[in-house]
């Protein structure tokens, strides 16, 4: 069904061309001068606007389709955390920069950039006070740098060339060391031909849990929402949908969502059917957590909500700047679901 269903067919569907409908005339117009104009489209059969119609739906609905049959079938949609091995007390993490084919949906594929194969790259998960080294290895032929976006580190592993340190080289390897200092939602991204690379796929989640747990939101579950556009599509942990994966909910779960957005673009991220309670932006918590039911998220930017799963069903959950999200040929892009089931 990837065929286009062309202006004219269009024109039918939205009735403005011959054999349009009398859906979209207001009754109004009958009593106006501009009967004559509206009449004979009025008393044309709507046969062929039908099948138009049809198509365009059965093309929404071969997406839904699609969705609801890959649910649980990319484990790896919600990242897995980075793992690490320990010299004395420091964790230690390598990172490998890689070049390769990334697919965001099946048949799509871009030449992509990734940290350790994964668009975005594997979430780094720590706990304040830890002390971390990360060895960074690019094996890309173009040089490359890791900056830590949002953590307070020493100047000298900021991780931008030229002000902080030299390029990573192609096959050499740096090392960033620093203690995480400063908890919350935060990201790392390439920092060198920026604009190519991170859209390309050189990102990924940071996250430092605080050392004192009870300082954390009670919480069910918890998802890592990244966002990024432009070079690979519109996508929502590297993937499009219906290639997204839902956020899966019991009645009365608690959940936390950590929005992070990577692109160039803002997103205004739409739930629908139950608020979110933003209490964090950038990692720190709010004096004052607000509800929303769109949570406008700008690039370098990341919140943390709560989703109180209060409503039973299949929400859309979705960037509201629709042609991020949907087309005539279905639901694409940023889109997913929260279903909260019994
Ligand atoms: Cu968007």
């Amino acid at each position: 069904m990837k065929e286009q269903i062309g202006r004219r067919n269009f024109l039918k569907l939205v009735g403005i061309g011959a054999g349009g409908t009398a859906a979209f005339v207001h009754p109004d117009v009958f009593k106006t001068p501009m009967r004559s104009l509206a009449d004979e489209h009025v008393m044309s059969p709507p046969v062929q606007a039908a099948e138009d119609a049809d198509a365009m739906d059965q093309m929404h609905g071969e997406g839904v389709q699609a969705f609801l049959d890959n649910i649980g079938k990319d484990t790896t949609f919600w990242r897995p955390p980075l793992e690490y091995s320990m010299d004395g007390d420091v964790k230690v993490f390598e990172i490998k920069v890689q070049e390769l084919q990334w697919e965001t949906k099946p048949g799509t594929v871009y030449p992509a950039m990734a940290y350790n194969g994964m668009v975005p790259g594997p979430e780094i998960r720590v706990t304040e006070g830890d002390k971390l080294r990360f060895l960074v290895t690019n094996e890309m032929t173009q040089s490359t740098s890791i900056h830590w976006h949002g953590l307070l580190v020493p100047n000298s592993m900021d991780g931008v060339p030229f002000i902080t340190q030299p390029p990573i080289k192609p096959g050499e390897t740096f090392t960033y060391e620093f203690t995480a200092r400063n908890t919350g939602s935060h990201m790392y991204h390439s920092h060198h031909n920026a604009a190519e690379q991170v859209s390309s796929g050189l990102l990924g989640a940071f996250i430092v849990e605080p050392l004192d747990k009870s300082r954390e939101p009670q919480v069910t579950a918890e998802y890592t929402v990244i966002l990024n556009d432009s070079t690979l599509g519109f996508t929502i942990n590297g993937k499009e949908f219906p290639y997204t994966q839902p956020i899966a909910a019991k009645l009365g779960d608690k959940i936390r969502i950590r929005y992070m957005n990577e692109g160039f673009m803002i997103h205004p991220f739409h739930l629908h059917g139950i608020p979110q309670l933003v209490f964090a932006k950038d990692g720190y918590n709010l004096p004052v957590p607000y509800m929303a039911d769109t949570v406008n998220v700008a690039p370098g930017e990341r919140y943390d909500v709560l989703v109180d799963c209060t409503e039973l069903g299949l929400w859309a959950f979705h960037c509201h700047i629709l042609t991020h999200a949907e087309s005539r040929h279905g639901m694409f892009g940023m889109v997913t679901v929260l279903a909260v089931q019994e």
